[in-house]
């Protein structure tokens, strides 16, 4: 097994733990320590469960020892495939426990990039749930799963687990159980936006990932009074920790679970639990604005929601801090470190039009030209970024790492920003080619690669769409080879590709050819470029 790797270089780490961001804490030490603090104190709340954190302990413990129990060993890889319901905690916190890492895959990701994950991370084995709450089937996924990844040893399903091992049934001699792990070591796997071709694997340590979300909790006001509405799918980055529910467990708050985002769902639960702060992508933003308008729920718990993951235009934040009773606050983050957050007190223009700032007074930002070159302050610029909780490296990936890191250690985040007087970032573009369809991201070159393997696709080349409601969609030009695809028979072949739904493209235009210079071919990178602004043309023509 290739070794898991994150390490900043000893003297940039000796400062981190002496400026006290690396405090040596690890993810089963804070749960055992939250369940002796306060034991009787709800932890989740998910459907008809409210786990106290005795019992979220408790139910870790047991996970933890079961899976020690199959055969699985301390640094084994296991892919987690939950939806946001309680065991995806009991699950994850177990396998902390047990000195296993994790690697958080979304509830639409499919067979394609499932196996993907298990290959790449060389992971034992697969916990998933009996069903999503599309009704999508995971032993199905699992079955395939198996006969492509023979690696895999295990498939652990919450709920009617058919032929695999119940994960309910989980259990062990609690006595073989280790000790904490090394705080410095990767705790879990964060799977990458993906700018180019297949996600990349982000290894996350204790130290680290602690260190971002309880600075979280201080610039989002999370207390052990607070109650975190998870309503994005729990495995994102963005749910997770800013503040998110890790952020909430580890103040010894209550994490409440929406199965889905809707205002229909989620508005309930706000009244019911008294929820005071959620985070959202700015489509639901605007949803669950819209929604509030004319809604019979009282949500006048809610003191924070947290906008972030694309950008949220400043007509749209002005729309959304109007129709809800609380405190809107800009998230600007990525799975691979850096988060701004606007902070509470800040004064509203700074709320309505920027990203807001760094968590960490270390938290380098370097926003710099073509050539590597710090712009003048003002002007947009790539996003670089370096720091306590900014990783170094992906897992095993030597080309990803020349690419997306300087020899210094910054990782080129892809974002074009500007910094404004304030040393707040305002987001206003990026250099990659990949789309951000709601939150999501979908790499151009993945998409594209799945179109080329279609018997009637010649050529095809993918290109992200401003979108009223989405921010973007996903725009696919493809050259027919024979007989001319139709675009609805094209958009259903993707979709038996085992790949997540919100990779297939919103629109398919058939063109007879991909414009080439007097000098011959043009780069990718230009042809979709052209494309998009043919397109963009074209439609704002009429
Ligand atoms: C979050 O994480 P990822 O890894 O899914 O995506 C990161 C990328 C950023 O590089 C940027 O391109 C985009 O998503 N992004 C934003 C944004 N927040 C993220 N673009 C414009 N405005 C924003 N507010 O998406 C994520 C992780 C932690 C917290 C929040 C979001």
């Amino acid at each position: 097994m290739i070794p898991l790797r994150q390490e900043w270089p000893l003297d940039v780490a000796a400062r981190y733990r002496a400026a006290g961001y690396w405090r040596g804490e690890t993810f089963p030490a804070f749960l055992r320590q939250r369940a002796a603090e306060r034991p009787d104190a709800v932890a989740v709340v998910a459907g008809e469960a409210r786990w106290t954190y005795a019992e979220l302990h408790a139910r870790a413990e047991r996970a933890a020892a079961g899976f020690l129990a199959l055969g699985l060993r301390p640094g084994d890889r296991v892919v987690v495939q939950l939806g946001n319901i309680p065991e995806f905690f009991s699950a994850v916190f177990g396998l902390f426990r047990a000195g296993l890492i994790p690697v958080y895959a979304l509830p639409a990701h499919r067979l394609t990039e499932i196996a993907h994950f298990v290959g790449k991370s060389e992971a034992s084995a697969y916990v998933a749930a009996e069903r999503g709450t599309d009704g999508f089937d995971y032993r199905t996924l699992a079955r395939d799963l198996r006969a492509a990844t023979p690696g895999l040893r295990h498939v652990i399903i919450a709920g009617d687990a058919a032929e695999f091992t119940a994960f309910e049934a989980l259990d062990g001699d609690s006595a073989l159980l280790p000790g904490d792990p090394d705080p410095a070591r990767v705790a879990f796997l964060q799977i990458s936006g993906g700018t180019t071709g297949l996600s990349k694997l982000i290894p996350r340590t204790h130290d680290d990932y602690i260190y971002s979300f309880r600075a979280s909790n201080e610039i989002c006001g999370v207390t052990q009074d607070s109650v975190f509405l998870c309503a994005l799918p729990a495995a994102h980055n963005f749910p997770m920790s800013s503040p998110g529910h890790m952020g909430a467990l580890y103040a010894g708050a209550r994490v409440v679970l929406s199965p889905v985002p809707s205002p229909d769902t989620a508005f309930p639960l706000i009244e019911r639990e008294r929820v005071t702060i959620s985070g959202l992508v700015p489509p639901l933003a605007l949803l669950w604005a819209q929604a509030a308008a004319t809604t019979k729920h009282d949500l006048s718990s809610l003191e924070v929601l947290l906008v972030g993951g694309a950008k949220l235009t400043p007509e749209a934040a002005r729309r959304v801090a109007a129709a809800l009773p609380c405190t809107l606050q800009q998230v600007f983050g990525m799975a691979e470190g850096l988060v701004n957050y606007t902070r509470l007190d800040d004064p509203e223009a700074i709320i309505l039009e920027t990203q807001g700032r760094p968590i960490s007074p270390d938290d380098e930002v370097l926003i710099v030209d073509d050539m590597g070159e710090p712009v003048p302050e003002g002007e947009p610029g790539y996003l670089l970024a370096r720091g306590p909780y900014t990783i170094r490296a992906y897992h095993n990936d030597d080309a990803a790492n020349a690419r997306s890191f300087t020899p210094d250690g910054f990782y080129r985040t892809g974002d074009i920003v500007r910094r404004t007087a304030e040393g707040y970032l305002v987001v206003q573009g990026r250099a990659g080619d990949h789309i951000n369809r709601a939150g999501e991201k979908i790499s151009a070159e993945e998409v594209e690669d799945h179109l080329l393997a279609h018997p009637s696709v010649f050529d095809a080349a993918v290109v992200s769409i401003p979108d009223e409601f989405l921010g973007e969609r996903i725009c696919a030009f493809v050259i027919p080879h024979g007989e001319r695809p139709r675009a609805a028979a094209l958009k259903a072949w993707m979709r038996t590709r085992g790949i997540a739904d919100f990779k297939v493209p919103d629109q398919v235009v058939l063109v007879d050819a991909f414009e080439t210079t007097a000098a011959g071919k043009i780069s990718r990178k230009e042809l979709r470029a052209r494309l998009r602004a043919r397109l963009l043309a074209e439609e704002a023509a009429g």
